[in-house]
């Protein structure tokens, strides 16, 4: 990595040109797809600062004073994104949580050689309370040959074959963290200047953490080795520090928090949700993507979550994330949940 100075200013777009220098092989088109997507974060965030402002400038589904339908912060989202990033001619298809089939690229742009999977808007039930969300991002390269348009195989890759992942956090401030498989890097918004500025280089994440994020309201829906484990967690049976519970219910915020202080983020399946509830390709693998990174783990309770080979495009997956000793340990003491 090329070094800065605690006090260097690099802004997110010198940061992305240097490390691509450091790739002669590589052809600025993966570059091309992080600078639309750190555009796509800043619009985001500018609508995600305005969301209190709702009620006084139209509620969703109502019309505002100029008489246009106001949308779900979601749904706008959504579509920043995709007009942000369909016409850079990188990209092949790219998938939302928040469609249901592939989002083809239009007909009068080029087509690339990398697919864009996202969730737009993670946790977006929390915006009402005025509680941190997040974008959440992860880049395939295409497996189909020729230059068109890309098919399912280029979508349900492993998250192992990801090229780049990432989230945006909509917190006290706005920031952008990601990963090309080269560390994790996070980079703050500066309002004022509205440039992403380099505040947290080559984030690494502790081996054991602090924090447990679970929502324990299942617990009587959840298997007994799961059972076991939180108590674990917990210090109650005696072989663990006990880590603090600490659970927003938005994973960028949940995820962000355990990144930087240490901590396992668990949502394991229950006999309500065989799968749980979070969906491997938006959620689950950019994620597991960045921990790794960081020196952490992912695990979907029976393996790696980077080697499962999706079967459709919303599949769900138990997802426990985080310190690599304690996703390790939740392996371990999973492995009877079979
Ligand atoms: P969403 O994609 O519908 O926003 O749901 C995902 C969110 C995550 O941010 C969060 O970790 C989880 O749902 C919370 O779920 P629960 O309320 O079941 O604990
Ligand atoms: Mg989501």
């Amino acid at each position: 990595m090329i070094s800065h100075s605690d006090t260097s200013i690099v802004t997110i777009d010198r940061f992305i040109i240097e490390q691509e220098a450091q790739f002669p092989e590589a052809t600025g088109e993966l570059s091309g797809i992080l600078y639309d997507l750190a555009v796509a974060a800043k619009m985001i965030s500018s609508k995600v600062r305005r969301a209190g402002l709702i009620d006084i400038l139209g509620a969703a589904g109502s019309e505002n004073v100029q008489g246009e339908h106001q949308q779900k912060l979601d749904v706008i989202a959504n579509a920043i994104i995709i007009k942000a990033m369909d016409h850079g001619g990188r990209l092949c298809a790219m998938a939302s949580e928040e469609e249901e089939g592939i989002i083809a690229i239009p007909p009068q742009f080029k087509c690339g050689k990398y697919v864009l999977l996202f969730d737009p808007l993670d946790g977006s039930s929390n915006i009402d309370v005025n509680v941190p969300v997040g974008t959440i991002f992860s880049v395939l390269r295409r497996v189909t040959p020729g230059t068109g348009h890309g098919a399912t195989a280029d979508v349900l890759q492993a998250g192992m074959k990801q090229v780049a992942a990432g989230y945006v956090i909509y917190g006290s401030s706005t920031m952008l963290v990601y990963s090309t498989g080269h560390g994790v890097h996070g980079f703050t918004l500066d309002p004022s200047i509205g440039e992403f500025l380099l505040s947290h280089p080559d984030i690494r994440t502790p081996e054991l953490g602090k924090y447990l994020s679970v929502n324990d309201s299942y617990e009587r829906d959840w298997s007994e080795p799961v059972r076991a484990l939180m108590r674990y967690y917990r210090g109650l049976d005696g072989n663990r520090e006990p880590m603090n519970v600490r659970y927003v219910g938005s994973l960028v915020a949940d995820f962000h928090r355990n990144l930087l202080g240490g901590g396992v983020f668990v949502y394991p399946s229950n006999t309500q949700s065989p799968s749980g509830k979070l969906r491997l390709l938006y959620e689950c693998n950019p994620l597991a993507f960045i921990a790794e990174q960081a020196g952490g783990a992912a695990s979907d309770g029976k393996r790696r979550l980077l080697d499962v080979v999706p079967a459709e495009l919303h599949q769900r997956s138990p997802l426990f994330l985080g310190s690599k000793i304690d996703v390790e340990t939740a392996a371990r003491m999973l492995l009877t949940d079979r």
